[in-house]
């Protein structure tokens, strides 16, 4: 906007008189509001696992994880400082529970998913069923259903958590309780929704109506079964030039993605593949499960090794290098933003 310099005093002055009167001029700041494409505020940026594992482990030395209720590093965005956000809408962080620790039950309006980086035989346990933690297990605790975590192993837990909180604060939707209990009883066995909705299947209870699950039933996504589903996925389907073989974790009860905010998924690019370039809405939570390569996001190179975190906010585009056989978990916001008619993506 080119003023005058007399307009642009006048203008000013009275900006300052309308100021406590909590007013403010729009075409000040329109074509901040109303962008023409996403500028996130958001960087790109990875973690490396061995860095924060030494803190954690360090912090797991001073607090339990029943003082602490949850014992998590936040990974905090360098655009989002002190919002505890690594994208705008979506939270991540590193959660340990060591052996013989219960991470108390509670409930809240968050959804959460939990996809485990290290230790065999932990358990979170949702509305009182256990679902056994593996390394690169994917685990969903749903808005408002109970969950604790325990360690009955001999090693540390540790996993990464990935919750809506910054979405649910932007709608002042939170709402949050303690169990009493410091753990769920039990009220299913361990595997019990994994064997009725895991397989594809359902419990038969004779009309459709019966069958159909009336929410989100399945909690549990085995590393054990999703990483050969790629494999075989990869012997036997074409390949997509931009996201190289891709499964992406369901709902049973609808087809959709695993939570009302979430979208999860899992790729594998074979090695010397390279993506073509991407760019997307959601902004996007990755964790590298296995093999080596690189990521070019706008142009910069980041290198990628085993269960290191990086994140790709919205409207950057990637590309990813796979120097061996490299299988990448993702999660972000693209199921609220579906749901909102905002999700945009563009293929080069
Ligand atoms: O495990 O319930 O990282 O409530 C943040 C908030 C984990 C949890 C987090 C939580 C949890």
């Amino acid at each position: 906007m080119t003023l005058a310099n007399d307009q642009r005093a006048q203008l000013e002055a009275l900006y300052a008189e309308m100021a406590p009167a909590n007013l403010t001029p729009l075409w000040e700041s329109l074509a901040q509001l109303v962008r023409p494409q996403p500028k996130s505020p958001a960087e790109v940026h990875s973690w490396f696992y061995e860095a924060i594992r030494d803190y954690l482990l360090r912090a797991g030395d001073l607090i339990s994880a029943e003082q602490a209720e949850r014992r998590v590093l936040i990974l905090e965005n360098p655009g989002l400082s002190g919002q505890s956000a690594i994208v705008p809408s979506l939270y991540a962080g590193i959660q340990l529970v060591l052996p013989g620790e219960i991470a108390p039950a509670h409930r809240h309006a968050q959804c959460a998913l939990r996809f485990v980086l290290e230790g065999s035989g932990g358990f979170t346990a949702v509305d009182g069923e256990r679902a056994l933690m593996q390394p690169f297990d994917l685990v969903l605790t749903p808005g408002w259903q109970w969950h604790d975590h325990g360690n009955p192993s001999d090693g540390p837990m540790i996993w990464l958590d990935g919750l809506d909180i910054p979405t649910v604060r932007h709608f002042d939707a939170s709402f949050a309780e303690g169990h009493g209990e410091k753990a769920q009883a039990e009220q299913a066995a361990a595997g019990a929704t994994l064997a009725r909705y895991g397989r594809n299947m359902r419990p038969f209870r004779g009309s459709a109506a019966d069958n159909r699950p009336a929410h989100q039933p399945l909690f549990h996504y085995p590393y054990a079964e999703w990483r050969p589903a790629l494999d075989m996925m990869a012997r036997t389907a074409a390949i997509d030039p931009h996201l190289g073989h891709a499964l992406e974790f369901l709902n049973p009860a609808d087809g959709g993605p695993v939570m009302p905010t979430i979208a999860a998924h899992v790729r594998l690019l074979p090695a010397g593949f390279e993506t073509r370039g991407r760019r997307s809405t959601d902004g996007t939570v990755f964790v590298v499960v296995e093999g080596q390569g690189s990521a070019s996001i706008d142009g910069s190179a980041l290198p990628l090794r085993p269960r290191d975190i990086f994140v790709v906010p919205s409207w950057h585009d990637l590309r990813l290098r796979a120097d061996s056989d490299l299988v990448l978990f993702g999660y972000s916001d693209r199921a609220a933003q579906e749901k909102l008619n905002l999700f945009k993506e563009e293929r080069s």
